[in-house]
């Protein structure tokens, strides 16, 4: 199926090809007022693919079409593009926006026309300037005091196809309120043979805890999940039951 103003009347008109019969021809019959847009890129890409037009005062605000090529199964529209103009006194500015970064207007568009529009008359976009953002967050990852422990582990001896190592992808972390005050704690996992590493939240600043871990002491702990254990205690591990523990309470 492809679109196309086959009489030249401002309209696109329906073509739909059929098995083991004749294509079908459908005419547009539509009587209301339109603006038709045909664009005259500069070569190679003489037809303006990619280029957006927007006709603003037309039968809603602003209408805003792409030029494409292809798009439909085995079948392309004629790359012009219809807008309604609402009624013929509308007051209608037609833009250009060119893959090439510049524009082109055609201000006072008058309805039932058809505009070519020549990409060698448009201009350069002006530059748009912003002031730098101040940034929101900054690192605080030296106010911990944290190192990551990692055993040394040559992943390629043992699967020389692998892409990259997965034995160091670093440690997971997690927020949870493992002491149940409010404030959510940082948790820091570890590699093998190292220690979970547990942050209290006093209001927003982080201090190193008094936790110890129980349980699993040989493996890896790269991941890290709080939840809520037996007994009320928080754990924060999805492999062992009360992996970490205050150690008064
Ligand atoms: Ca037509
Ligand atoms: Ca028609
Ligand atoms: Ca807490």
């Amino acid at each position: 199926m492809a679109l196309a103003d086959l009489d030249n009347d401002g309209d696109l008109d329906v073509v739909v090809n059929n098995f083991n019969a004749p294509a079908s021809v459908y005419r547009n019959e539509a009587a209301a007022p339109r603006v038709v847009v045909r664009l005259k890129g500069l070569p190679p890409n003489t037809r303006g693919v990619g280029a957006r037009i927007t006709l603003r005062g037309g039968a809603v605000p602003l209408q805003s079409q792409e030029v494409v090529a292809g798009g439909r199964y085995l079948s392309s529209d004629d790359p012009v593009r219809s807008f309604a103009a609402g009624s013929l006194t509308n007051r209608l500015t037609l833009e250009v926006r060119w893959r090439s970064g510049r524009r082109s207007v055609v201000e006072a568009v008058r309805a039932n026309r058809l505009y070519e529009v020549d990409e060698t008359g448009a201009q350069p976009l002006e530059p748009v300037i912003t002031a730098p953002a101040s940034p929101w967050f900054e690192d605080a990852t030296s106010r911990l005091g944290h190192t990551h422990h990692e055993t040394p582990f040559d992943d390629f001896e043992r699967q020389p196809l692998l892409p990259n190592l997965l034995s160091q992808l670093g440690p997971g972390v997690a927020w949870f309120d493992v002491d149940r005050d409010g404030w959510d704690d940082l948790v820091i996992g570890t590699g093998a043979g190292g220690r979970l590493a547990v942050y209290r939240n006093t209001g927003g600043w982080l201090r190193a805890a008094g936790w110890r871990r129980v349980g699993h002491a040989g493996g890896s702990r790269s991941d890290c999940l709080g939840r809520l254990a037996s007994k009320g205690r928080r754990a924060c591990d999805p492999r062992r039951r009360g992996a970490l523990r205050r150690r008064s309470r």
